[in-house]
């Protein structure tokens, strides 16, 4: 009898945020190729936000094999859904980047579109846009699963007021809160992780690796079952990628 084993290599990034020459080059640099079929990509949520780049990388998104390329939804994807349908963009639309993403989807859509086009019609634009499609599209996950590893935005839905919850079949309302969340609001957790996590390993993006490289670095975060990848690219030009094989 033979059996053959095909490992999957896995190239893990997140926070990209409009960034898109930074990731291809950060890929680049890992070895990652769209069209070698042993290869998956895997966004961990904030496609977009902050970088010039949201029509370039959303174009590349939607030149990898679908089977091949796998998302997971972040705190932006909510920002994006929240302000489409907004009277007006408010403090946090312009300060988190998302109102600069409408501007550049709806500049794509229409060309002719200027400093005088009001609200309601980038709006309307970017509502029309296949870019909003895709945001609503079921190809989003809450995490990802590997043999060894457990993938997701910010953080679990571990725990409310003490209890230990079932992460696996939480609500979409827990999974928001989660978004937003990341492990160093849980110390005390982070010495149990194994337990929580099945003895998988937790990836996560959302906050800065450098918060738990004592500053010292934007490079990926290595700890005790956890990786934490978000290279805070606004501010260090850099994509951090990380690949696993299994
Ligand atoms: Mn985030």
């Amino acid at each position: 009898m033979c059996i053959i084993h095909q490992y999957m290599k896995y190239f893990i990034v997140s926070d990209v945020h409009s960034f898109y020459k930074e990731l291809i080059e950060a890929l680049k640099k890992a070895g990652y190729d769209k069209r070698n079929k042993d290869h998956t990509i895997v966004f961990l949520g904030d496609l977009f936000d902050r970088g010039p780049g949201t029509i370039e990388l959303y174009d590349f998104i939607m030149s990898i094999p679908k089977e091949r390329r796998i998302l997971i939804k972040g705190n932006h994807e909510e920002l994006y859904q929240e302000l489409l349908y907004a009277l007006m963009p408010g403090y946090r639309d312009f300060h988190n980047g998302t109102f600069d993403t409408f501007v550049q989807i709806a500049n794509a859509m229409d060309p002719s579109l200027d400093d005088s086009s009001g609200w309601i019609y980038i709006a309307k634009t970017v509502r029309e846009s296949p870019i909003t499609d895709f945001i609503y599209s079921d190809e989003w996950k809450d995490y990802l699963e590997l043999d060894g590893y457990i993938l997701t935005h910010g953080y679990l839905p571990i725990e409310d007021d003490h209890i230990k919850k079932d992460w696996r079949n939480a609500s979409e309302k827990e999974w928001h809160s989660a978004r937003w969340d990341y492990p160093l609001n849980h110390i005390e957790e982070m010495n149990n992780l194994s337990s929580i996590l099945y003895g998988k390993t937790l990836v996560v993006g959302h906050h800065g690796s450098r918060y738990y490289n004592n500053d010292k670095s934007y490079g990926i975060y290595s700890g005790d079952h956890l990786y934490v990848i978000d290279a805070t690219t606004v501010l260090s030009h850099q994509v951090n990628v990380l690949v696993v094989e299994e």
